[in-house]
């Protein structure tokens, strides 16, 4: 392939030109939330732009300000099925990327503008979106990292008195 570039809006997190896009609703990750679904709403939690390559895909996500019970949005989060670690680059909003690795080892790391996070292989990864702005963040991965969704996370982020707090891992 040729070398290219695209663009990402750093205001609203569109990347473009994208050859996917995915957006995920309430009803497409009830079971990630404690709290059952809320009486008639089906929220957009967050959406995908993906640029995919035979090598590296980049993927902006929008991910909402919002809680749902008490714990704020999150990804639905996985861990690739190939030995593929994972970057995040902040680009707006605040929040955190929890990490879980099977064994029950929780690290978790701020997300924001110029914060940068690396996920090394086997460490299943979500961001949680602890503010009142969107936030945007681009992932730079292997194009066949491959994404198990059936892994469990003991670590979550609720909304107390107002802030954020990380519960259990
Ligand atoms: C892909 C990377 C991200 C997520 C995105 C949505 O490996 O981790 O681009 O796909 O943040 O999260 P999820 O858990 O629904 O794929
Ligand atoms: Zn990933």
């Amino acid at each position: 392939m040729n070398p290219f570039s695209v663009t990402l809006n750093t205001e609203t997190g569109e990347l473009l030109p994208s050859t996917a896009k995915v957006e995920r609703r309430l009803k497409d990750m009830e079971s990630s939330y404690q709290a059952k679904e809320e009486e008639g709403g089906n929220p957009l939690i967050y959406e995908v732009y993906i640029r995919e390559t035979s090598h590296l895909s980049l993927a902006t996500t929008i991910l909402y300000p919002g809680t749902i019970g008490n714990e704020y949005y999150m990804t639905k989060g996985h861990v690739h099925i190939k030995e593929a670690p994972e970057v995040y680059i902040g680009v707006a909003g605040t929040g955190l990327v929890l990490t879980e690795k099977q064994s029950g080892e929780v690290e978790y790391m701020e997300l924001k503008k110029g914060e940068i996070v690396y996920v090394p292989p086997s460490w299943a990864h979500r961001a949680v979106n602890t503010g009142e702005e969107p936030l945007v963040f681009l992932n730079v991965y292997p194009h066949d990292a491959g994404h198990d969704y059936r892994v469990t996370f003991s670590a979550t982020v609720v909304k107390e008195h107002g802030k954020p707090k990380v519960k259990g891992g």
